[in-house]
């Protein structure tokens, strides 16, 4: 117990995340803009918020078009991690939408989704 030993300290702390996981930090998605089986006036953003703070390098979402070709949105990360914003190129056209997700939470479980919305 003499000598301070970070490592440990680590290891400790990833054994009780590893034990309190699956209820404590499994991630769900919250609420979207636009929401699920919304119809609404054209946007330029997209974006879902979850329960949990997201890892930005295994989370993402693609917006993809009645014809099924996505569509072109570079997604940013809010400082908390839990909020996905995509902004388009451009308005969308009118039409039907869907937004398949997948993210990768904090304890490393991934999860994927996707639901629709379409823009009148
Ligand atoms: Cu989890």
């Amino acid at each position: 117990m003499g000598s301070f030993n970070p490592a440990s300290i680590i290891a400790v702390t990833a054994a009780v995340a590893f034990v309190a996981g699956p209820a404590a930090a499994h991630a769900r998605l919250l609420s979207a803009t636009p929401a699920p089986n919304a119809t609404v006036a054209t946007t330029r953003t997209v974006s879902l918020t979850f329960s949990e703070r997201t890892v930005p390098a295994f989370s993402g979402f693609d917006v993809i078009n009645a014809a099924g070709e996505k569509v072109a949105v570079r997604i940013s990360v809010a400082e908390d991690g839990k909020t996905l914003t995509g902004t388009l190129a451009g308005p969308l056209a009118v039409g039907a939408y869907r937004v398949d997700w997948r993210i990768a939470s904090s304890d490393g479980h991934r999860m994927t989704g996707s639901y629709t919305f379409s823009v009148r």
